[in-house]
């Protein structure tokens, strides 16, 4: 089945995000406007620990944000190692809109969103976060590993009726990470990439191990040369496994796509992972299938 207009993202949050996405869609018709403002409910949600400054922090205790954003004919922006802001979507929005760069990092994008006009924060954890992050210290383990039930980074792809495309992403990214860790939702091509000749695709989970296959540009390519979206995100999946064997128990990703036409796919490495679709006709939380 084909839809057009179609909103995807990821997880159980995805709900609201998307009916406000969809909202925007119907009033302003611009997908990149629906994509932004539709992530921008999550970065405010309280109760998600793992987007926004109410995120579970570093291993040093600060929570450091992540996000890109990206338009079917190559534009994009995106920050990285972001402290002290509220709405990263709309700073690596500003990036694309307002500077010749694609991506700026820790204190140059905290300096470029204060000249924006984009209020501080203060770094003061959020009660849920706070009170993890005590528990987290009692036996705090320097190597990070992901928690399965608990990644939850919004990434959103989004089809308008005209046939343009949009993607976003927004994350605190995997908690108690090395001060400066990156992961991949910043990363065009890895946590997200849009093409309207073609498809988007976006990603959750583990960062480094969807990096190491350049996750959403591999399924956007696979798309590209004829799979569908939910072809194109079981071999991403396959890929995954392949490339990162050694560490495959502490491991959740899922990936999401949709094609020109406005078919969609969805697909993860294990159970669990959620995501919601709206169209037209209908809006949905799904589970997605899973390789292992
Ligand atoms: C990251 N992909 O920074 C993100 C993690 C995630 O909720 O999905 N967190 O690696």
């Amino acid at each position: 089945e084909k839809f057009k207009p179609l909103i995807l993202a990821t997880w159980d949050h995805g709900m609201p995000a998307n009916d406000r996405a969809w909202e925007v869609l119907s009033q302003t018709a611009s997908v990149v406007d629906a994509v932004e403002e539709g992530v921008k409910v999550t970065e405010l949600d309280m109760d998600n620990l793992s987007v926004g400054l109410q995120g579970l922090p570093d291993r040093e205790g600060i929570p450091t944000l992540d996000a890109s954003i990206m338009k079917g004919d190559g534009s994009c922006g995106s920050v990285a190692f972001l402290r002290q802001i509220k709405h990263p979507i709309a700073v690596a929005r500003k990036v694309m809109d307002e500077t010749p760069h694609v991506m700026l990092a820790g204190e140059g994008a905290r300096q470029f969103a204060i000249s924006q006009g984009f209020p501080l924060e203060s770094e003061v954890l959020s009660p849920k976060a706070a009170k993890a992050f005590e528990e987290w210290k009692v036996n705090a383990q320097y190597k990070p590993i992901i928690n399965i039930e608990n990644h939850d980074t919004i990434g959103m792809i989004a089809l308008g009726a005209d046939g343009k495309m949009a993607g976003s992403c927004t994350t605190s990214g995997l908690a108690y990470k090395m001060h400066g860790r990156v992961g991949d939702s910043p990363i065009i091509g890895a946590g997200l990439f849009v093409d309207d000749e073609v498809g988007a695709a976006t990603a959750t989970g583990l960062g480094e191990s969807i990096i190491r296959i350049c996750g959403s540009f591999l399924i956007v390519e696979l798309m590209r040369q004829g799979r569908t979206p939910q072809e194109a995100c079981e071999e991403a999946v396959r890929r995954l496994i392949a490339k990162n064997r050694k560490d495959l128990d502490n491991l959740q990703v899922g990936f999401l796509a949709i094609n020109k036409e406005g078919e969609y796919g969805a697909y993860a490495l294990r159970e669990g992972f959620t995501y919601a679709m709206h169209h037209a006709k209908e809006k949905a939380l799904k589970n997605s299938t899973f390789a292992l």
